[in-house]
């Protein structure tokens, strides 16, 4: 990437009660799972969220006592962005690993989805945004990718402990017209390269490629406040919007 930092839209999806065992003793706390996104117009498409089932996270207090999850490495960084009460100081509240919240439930902005589901992406890394990915599978092929795996693989659902109703209701929603791709813009690549898995890095490569340039600059959106409008013209409307109703806040790194 280019000198200096990259700014972030962080998403807030909120964690509904029952929480998963090794987050009870957090029980009645405001919990935010935090997902680092560069296409905030894209959040009407959200089906669920990722995180790697071996990887660290932790949970960590905000300054008005609400908690985040994320890695520390982020955390960290969050912590010299005015996130906590001291600056660069990071009050840890648990470590956990992202096992430990697959199947988690959420309530995440401007999804027509009421609830979506905590499920495991295997090839997130580790060194960056926050270490939670939060999934439209209608225009990221690694995204769609992984939500085919889970589709597809009853045995891969099981190894998690995640039932069906975690993810067979949940289907790419048509959000975003791109020249060329239609309105669901990573099924169509992920047809046309005929991608196998989540593991296809090479192709997912090529899938992204082709299509990020095209949805950023030409993209139409079809659903919500901006609906008919050019992407590029109402990404920082959008982005503004999330954070003005409590569903986003800004990061860099
Ligand atoms: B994007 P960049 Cl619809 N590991 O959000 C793997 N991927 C990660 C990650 C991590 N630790 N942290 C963030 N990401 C993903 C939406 C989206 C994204 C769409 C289309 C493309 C796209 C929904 N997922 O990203 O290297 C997040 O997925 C294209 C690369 O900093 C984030 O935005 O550019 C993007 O990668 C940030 O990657």
């Amino acid at each position: 990437e280019g000198v200096g930092p990259q700014e972030y839209t962080l998403i807030k999806m909120k964690l509904l009660e029952p929480f998963p065992t090794a987050l009870s003793k957090l029980k009645g706390k405001n919990i935010f799972l935090v997902a680092a996104t560069l296409r905030p117009e894209t959040m009407y498409g959200q089906t669920n969220c990722w995180v790697r089932p071996d990887m660290k996270y932790i949970a960590f207090s905000l300054k008005n006592s609400d908690v985040f999850v994320c890695t520390k490495r982020a955390a960290r960084n969050m912590a010299y962005q005015d996130f906590t009460k001291e600056n660069g100081k990071l009050e840890i509240l648990l470590e956990f690993e992202g096992q430990a919240i697959i199947g988690a439930a959420l309530k995440a902005p401007l999804t027509k989805y009421d609830t979506i589901y905590t499920l495991p992406m295997l090839t997130i890394k580790e060194d960056k945004g926050t270490g939670v990915v939060t999934s439209v599978p209608s225009d990221s092929p690694d995204d769609y990718a992984a939500l085919v795996d889970l589709k597809k693989k009853p045995q891969f659902r099981e190894k998690y402990g995640i039932t069906d109703e975690m993810v067979l209701p949940f289907e790419p929603v048509p959000i975003l017209d791109i020249p060329e791709f239609g309105n669901l813009s990573a099924v169509a690549v992920y047809e046309k390269l005929k991608i196998q898995s989540q593991n296809d890095r090479e192709k997912l490569q090529e899938a992204k490629d082709l299509v990020y340039l095209k949805g950023f600059y030409d993209g139409i959106m079809l659903v919500g406040e901006y609906k008919g409008k050019k992407i590029q013209d109402v990404k920082k409307s959008l982005q503004k919007d999330l954070i003005k109703n409590g569903g986003a806040v800004i990061y860099y790194e």
